[in-house]
């Protein structure tokens, strides 16, 4: 964190801090792909790829297609686009050969990738990177409208993979079958679940890389959960990775809310674009079907009382309340009755999220100060993640809430204007944790500041 003398936190000016965000980008950037981070993730992560975009497009369109042609590259043949992309770099664990993906016949040849997939936010950063470059000139939006043309298929065939193979057996909602998978890895929502993964005696042995990489080791999961996410690779592996086995064997298998929600936001956004682009209209229309099918799953997973929105566990049949973020994801995608809808706007707005009085911006952290799962300094238990404010943002923008959207863009500048772009945040002290100069936090916060 950059402090003054007397301990207090520096706040650079919106230029400064701009440009700040764009070195990060420029350093992290290989020429093909920018890491997620510097030392911590020195490979492509999906949905981070997404958001780095977004924030590319800010400073070069050309790059940010890049980017995003780079991750379609890697795009599985039957549609799945993996959540890591190997770059030569051998100083993460687990990397390719753990992951055992070069024997699965679906693997596109020419790159490695790990065997599961991310949250599918690529069609909202597609959307984004062409509002932007329409803002910018008419040579960017012509260059940002024909990369649209051909990611198009690309995309509609990611949205068809998840349909197909994670659309049953979880009341509706989008199943994952790791916790890596729904993005937010150690979450308190994968707590129940994971209890029921016991590693088996045969698990390979192996070194944790991570934990070397961060000032505080304790900020990062246990060796415990670890021992779990990795005996659902060797399940993962196991089934060669052919993804209606993977669903049939893994010991995690949860409907998982946010990721649901995020789908459903993201069938539409891509059915809008391809109605702008001229994609055939039978497309479009199961693009919207998805959408319809994945939002009234988010609708119907509120619990009766609370209200909040809730992941399903399918080995256990039952439903997960946690206090987390995710518990707000149909305000995502909308699908609520407006009773409903207004009651989780105020649960948002009051003092157990994003209105609790002690917090050093006003927008939620990733679990509630008043849950008793809350870790202010522990990854996805507690801090605050810039990520995902700008997505909840930008919905609630799209969704015509104005006065939320543009509080969300200016606290979520506030949380990050010490320019350290922390992967997550202290919620009460916005002291940076995780890894510094991570990528999705300064494309984010440029697409803030840019944006305004
Ligand atoms: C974190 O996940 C990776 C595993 O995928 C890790 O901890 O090694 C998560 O925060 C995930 O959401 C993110 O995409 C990734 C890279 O930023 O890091």
């Amino acid at each position: 964190m950059t402090t003054t003398a007397t301990g207090n936190r520096v706040a650079h000016r919106p230029t400064s801090l701009a440009a700040r965000a764009a070195t990060v980008l420029r350093d992290n950037d290989t020429g093909s792909l920018v890491t997620a981070s510097p030392r911590l993730y020195p490979h492509m992560w999906s949905w981070d790829a997404a958001f780095i975009a977004m924030g590319l497009a800010h400073i070069d369109v050309h790059r940010a297609v890049r980017e995003l042609r780079t991750l379609l590259a890697a795009q599985w043949h039957d549609g799945m686009i993996p959540h890591i992309v190997f770059t030569g770099d051998d100083d993460y664990f687990p990397g390719p050969d753990r992951w055992g993906t070069d024997d699965a016949p679906q693997r596109p040849r020419d790159v490695r990738t790990s065997g599961i997939c991310q949250p599918p936010v690529h069609a909202i950063a597609l959307r984004r990177i062409i509002d932007t470059a329409r803002r910018t000139s008419k040579a960017d939006a012509a260059i940002a409208e024909d990369f649209a043309r051909d990611a198009w298929p690309s995309l509609r065939r990611w949205h068809r993979w998840i349909a197909r193979h994670r659309m049953s057996g979880a009341r509706g909602l989008v199943t994952i079958v790791h916790g890596w998978e729904s993005g937010m890895d150690n979450s308190p929502r994968w707590d129940a679940p994971y209890l029921a993964v016991r590693p088996g005696a045969d698990l390979p042995p192996y070194v944790r890389l991570d934990v070397l990489k961060v000032d505080d080791p304790g900020q990062r999961p246990s060796d415990d959960e670890y021992d779990r996410y990795l005996w659902l690779v060797e399940q993962l592996r196991r089934a060669g990775h052919q993804p209606d086995r993977v669903v049939e064997t893994s010991a995690f298998l949860v409907g998982d809310v946010f990721v649901t929600a995020v789908f459903a936001l993201a069938s539409e956004t891509l059915a809008d674009l391809g109605a702008e682009l001229g994609a055939p209209a039978a497309e479009i229309a199961e693009l919207r079907k998805w959408a319809g099918q994945a939002r009234d799953a988010t609708a119907r997973s509120c619990h009766p009382e609370t209200g909040k929105a809730r992941d399903f566990d399918v080995h256990a049949g039952t439903w997960l309340d946690t206090d987390s973020l995710a518990a707000f994801s149909p305000l995502l995608c909308g699908g609520l009755p407006a009773a409903a809808e207004e009651r989780l706007v105020a649960t948002l707005d009051g003092p157990a999220w994003s209105g609790h009085p002690d917090l050093i911006a006003a927008v939620p952290p990733s679990v509630s100060p008043h849950s008793e799962d809350f870790d202010p300094r522990q990854y996805w238990r507690g801090p605050q993640w810039p990520v995902l404010i700008w997505l909840f943002g930008w919905a609630f923008g799209l969704r015509g809430w104005e006065r939320h959207a543009s509080e969300f863009r200016a606290q979520g500048v506030h949380l990050a204007s010490d320019g350290s772009f922390g992967e997550y945040y202290e919620p009460f002290t916005g002291e940076p944790l995780g890894s510094p100069n991570q990528s999705w936090t300064a494309a984010v916060v440029l697409d803030w500041l840019c944006s305004v």
